[in-house]
C-alpha cells in the first residue's frame, strides 16, 4: 500500500512540476533543495537526486548506480518518462522487460528522495532510549560497515551502526573508480606484475612523501587480503584498471568497469544483515561519552530531536571527511574558495570536535584534494578510469596541455591554468565500450556526442582543425608508444581514439577528498597529541589523516575505507574481548 501511495505521489509530483498548466498544489510540502534517496537495484544501491525549486521538482537524476550496460535503458525509460513525457505511471515497474530490479530500485530511490523533501521517512521512525551494546560504529558508509562486519566476524557481539543521514553509504555511494591493492590473486590471474613495495613507493611519491610511512605500509600490506575478504562476501572485483599515479594496473572493480561504490555497499549491507548488525539511520551522534579519559559510548539524537545515551565498550568513528563543509574547507585552505564539491551533504566533519574534547589530535588538515574531472555544470565526478582507459584532455583551443595520467594535483593545476579554468575530456566509442560506468554519464546527459571529430568540435565550440590535429597527433604517438609532448607512458596511452562516435565532457576541478584528519596508529587507535591512544576509541577512513599525505592516488580512497575499516572493527573487537 505504501509503495502504491508513494508511486502515486511520485506521478503527481512529476506531472505537476513539469507542466505549468496543471494544478501544482496536489502534493503539499515539498521543501526546496536537493534531496537524495536510495533503492536497491540488481547490482547495488541506486542513488537518485531530485532538485526542488519553489515547491516543484525541476530535476530528477540517478547520480550513482552500477547496473549492467543492458539495464541502463530501464533507467533512461523511467527518468525519461518522468521528466520528458511527464507520465511516470505509464512505466509499470514490471513492464521494463528484464530489468525489474533496476526499475524498482530507481522508482524506490526517487520516492525516498521525495519523502525526504517532505520531511518524511519511508520506514516508521523509532525513538530510541538509553541502552548498552558492545561496539558502536559511527557512520554507515564503506568504512563503518566494514568495521561492523569485521567485528561481528570475531564472535557473538552486539554491534550498532549509527548514521545521521536518512540513507546509508555516504561518499561510498558516489565512488566509481575501484579499490587499489597489489599482489592480489586477481592481478595474478590477469598476468599483472605488481608488488607491495612498488605500491608503497607510488603512494609515497604521489603523496609528496608527506604520508606517514607506517600507515602506508600497514595499508599496502593488508590490501590484498581485504580484496579476498570482499570477494568471499560476494564482491565482483574481477576487472583491474589503471589509475593516475599508479605504475601498473591495480584498481579492482566489477566486471566491465561498473562503479565500485554502489556494488560495495550492496555487498557490505548484505553482510551486516547476515551478521544481525543493527543500523539506525537518522540517528545523529552529538558527542562521545567518557569516564576518566576512556570512551564509554556516544550521545545520540533521535529523528524526533530527543537524545539518548548508547553505552559501549568500544566506539569506531567512521564518519568520513569534511568535503561538504565549505566553511571548514576554505578556512583550512583559502585557495579553495568558490570550488564546487563532489561530496555527499553529510560530509561535514562533525567528529573532530567530539574527539578534540577528549584530547584527540588531528593532522594535515589543510591537505584537501581537488579532483581534476568534475563535470562543469552538475559537478558530477567523471571517474579517472575514463582517462585510464584512454581519454585525453584538451583546452578550449583544442590543444592537449598535460600528461592526463599524472597525479591529481598536477592535472588539476594544469586545468586551472587553461581558459576559464576548465577543459574537455575527449574519448571515442572504443573507450565508452571499455568502461560501463560511462553509461551512467550518458544517462545523466553529460556526454556531448559527435559522429565526426569536426561535429564534436562544433558542438563544444572548439576549433575543428585544432581538435582534429590534436587527436591525430595523439593517435600517432599512441601507436609509437611515445608521447613526446607530455610524457604519457605507453601503458597509459591505452588505445587510439579513432572509433566514431566521439565524446566530450566539459570538466573543471572540484573538492573531492579531505586527506587530513584524526591522528591514528596502525591499529586504528585514535591518538592524543602525545601519541598515546584514547582508550576505547578507534577510527577509519576519510575521517583519519596521514595515509595519503599531500595527494591521494585514485583507488586508494575506497581501499582505505575497507582495509582500515576492517582493521578498526577487529581492533575494537579485541578491545571488548582482550
Ligand atoms: O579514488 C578515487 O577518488 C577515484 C578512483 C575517483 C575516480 O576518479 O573514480
Amino acid at each position: 500500500m505504501l509503495a502504491a501511495i508513494l508511486t502515486f505521489c511520485c506521478l503527481l509530483v512529476f506531472t505537476s512540476c513539469l507542466n505549468d498548466d496543471e494544478d501544482t498544489s496536489i502534493i503539499e510540502g515539498l521543501r526546496d533543495g536537493e534531496w537524495t534517496g536510495s533503492g536497491e537495484g540488481r547490482s547495488g544501491n541506486i542513488i537518485a537526486k531530485i532538485v526542488v525549486e519553489e515547491g516543484k521538482v525541476v530535476q530528477a537524476i540517478v547520480v550513482s548506480q552500477s547496473e549492467s550496460v543492458f539495464a541502463q535503458d530501464a533507467i533512461n525509460t523511467i527518468l525519461g518518462n518522468a521528466i520528458g513525457k511527464q507520465d511516470l505511471m505509464s512505466v509499470e515497474v514490471d513492464g521494463v522487460t528484464g530489468a525489474t530490479l533496476t526499475s524498482t530500485g530507481v522508482v524506490d530511490a526517487i520516492n525516498m528522495a521525495l519523502l525526504a523533501s517532505m520531511g518524511k521517512q519511508t520506514d516508521e521512525v523509532t525513538t530510541y532510549k538509553d541502552s548498552t551494546c558492545d561496539i558502536v560504529v559511527v557512520g554507515a558508509g564503506g568504512a563503518g560497515l566494514s568495521a561492523a562486519v569485521a567485528a561481528a566476524e570475531t564472535g557473538d557481539m552486539k554491534i550498532i551502526v549509527l548514521e545521521k543521514q536518512g540513507i546509508i553509504g555516504g561518499n561510498t555511494n558516489y565512488s566509481t573508480g575501484g579499490i587499489n591493492a597489489a599482489e592480489t590473486d586477481v592481478q595474478k590471474s590477469l598476468g599483472i606484475e605488481d608488488s607491495k613495495q612498488l605500491f608503497f613507493e607510488d603512494i609515497m611519491r604521489g603523496g609528496k612523501n608527506e604520508n606517514i610511512p607506517s600507515l602506508v605500509w600497514n595499508f599496502v600490506d593488508h590490501a590484498p587480503a581485504t580484496i579476498s575478504w570482499l570477494t568471499t562476501m560476494g564482491a565482483d572485483l574481477s576487472d583491474v584498471g589503471l589509475m593516475a599515479g599508479s605504475s601498473v594496473k591495480r584498481t579492482h572493480r566489477p566486471k566491465g568497469g561498473t562503479a565500485i561504490g554502489p556494488h560495495l555497499m550492496k555487498v557490505l549491507k548484505e553482510a551486516t544483515t547476515h551478521q544481525n548488525i543493527e543500523i539506525r539511520t537518522t540517528n545523529k551522534v552529538v558527542g562521545l561519552l567518557s569516564s576518566n579519559g576512556t570512551v564509554t559510548g556516544v550521545k545520540v539524537q533521535n529523528a524526533d530531536g530527543s537524545t539518548y545515551k548508547l553505552n559501549a565498550k568500544a566506539v569506531v568513528i567512521a564518519t568520513g571527511g569534511f568535503g561538504a563543509n565549505l566553511e571548514m574547507v576554505t578556512r583550512l585552505q583559502p585557495s579553495l574558495g568558490g570550488f564546487a564539491t563532489l561530496n555527499h551533504p553529510g560530509a561535514t566533519g562533525d567528529a573532530f570536535d567530539w574527539v578534540k574534547s577528549l584530547g584527540g589530535a588531528t593532522i594535515q588538515m589543510a591537505n584537501i584534494q581537488i579532483h581534476p574531472t568534475a563535470e562543469a555544470v552538475n559537478h558530477i565526478l567523471i571517474t579517472e578510469a575514463v582517462r585510464g582507459n584512454g581519454a585525453i584532455l584538451v583546452n578550449h583551443a583544442g590543444k592537449r596541455f598535460c600528461n592526463e595520467m599524472d597525479t591529481r594535483d598536477v592535472v588539476s593545476d594544469a586545468i586551472l591554468r587553461q581558459q576559464s579554468g576548465e577543459a574537455f575530456l575527449i574519448f571515442d566509442q572504443g573507450v565508452r565500450k571499455s568502461l560501463a560506468s560511462i553509461e551512467t554519464y550518458a544517462n545523466q546527459h553529460l556526454l556531448v556526442q559527435g559522429n565526426t571529430i569536426a561535429e564534436l568540435a562544433s558542438l563544444t565550440g572548439i576549433p575543428a582543425e585544432s581538435l582534429e590535429e590534436s587527436m591525430s597527433r595523439y593517435n600517432t604517438q599512441q601507436k609509437a608508444g611515445v608521447d613526446d609532448d607530455f610524457g604519457r607512458s605507453a601503458t597509459e596511452m591505452t588505445a587510439t581514439l579513432e572509433t566514431a562516435p566521439f565524446y566530450a565532457v566539459r570538466v573543471r576541478p572540484a573538492i573531492h577528498h579531505t586527506m587530513g584528519g584524526l591522528s591514528v596508529d596502525t591499529e586504528t587507535h585514535v591518538l592524543k597529541a602525545d601519541g598515546t591512544p584514547i582508550p576505547g576509541l578507534y577510527a577509519a577512513g576519510e575521517v583519519t589523516g596521514g595515509l595519503h599525505g599531500a595527494n591521494r592516488l585514485g583507488g586508494n580512497g575506497v581501499a582505505d575505507i575497507v582495509v582500515n575499516g576492517r582493521l578498526a572493527g577487529q581492533a575494537a573487537a579485541r578491545h571488548c574481548n582482550p
